[in-house]
């Protein structure tokens, strides 16, 4: 995945447009793109989460980067 693809799964979850994709909205697009399968979304949703370093439970653009960066 590109860091172009990467900003355009960004811009989509952040569903309210405030910068950060919070928990639910991970959730909402994970759901989504595993066709509802809500336990797969869930499982992913927790490797993403760990682009989370200070545990706000929300995920800004520079962390989702270098998470994606660090990879
Ligand atoms: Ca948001
Ligand atoms: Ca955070």
């Amino acid at each position: 995945m590109s860091a172009e693809n990467l900003r355009e799964f960004f811009d989509a979850a952040d569903k309210d447009k405030n910068g950060c994709i919070s928990t639910e909205e991970l959730l909402s697009i994970l759901t989504k793109a595993f066709d509802g399968d809500r336990q797969k979304a869930l499982s992913v949703a927790n490797e993403i989460l760990k682009a989370d370093v200070n545990r706000d439970k929300k995920i800004t653009w520079e962390e989702l980067l270098k998470f994606w960066s660090d990879l």
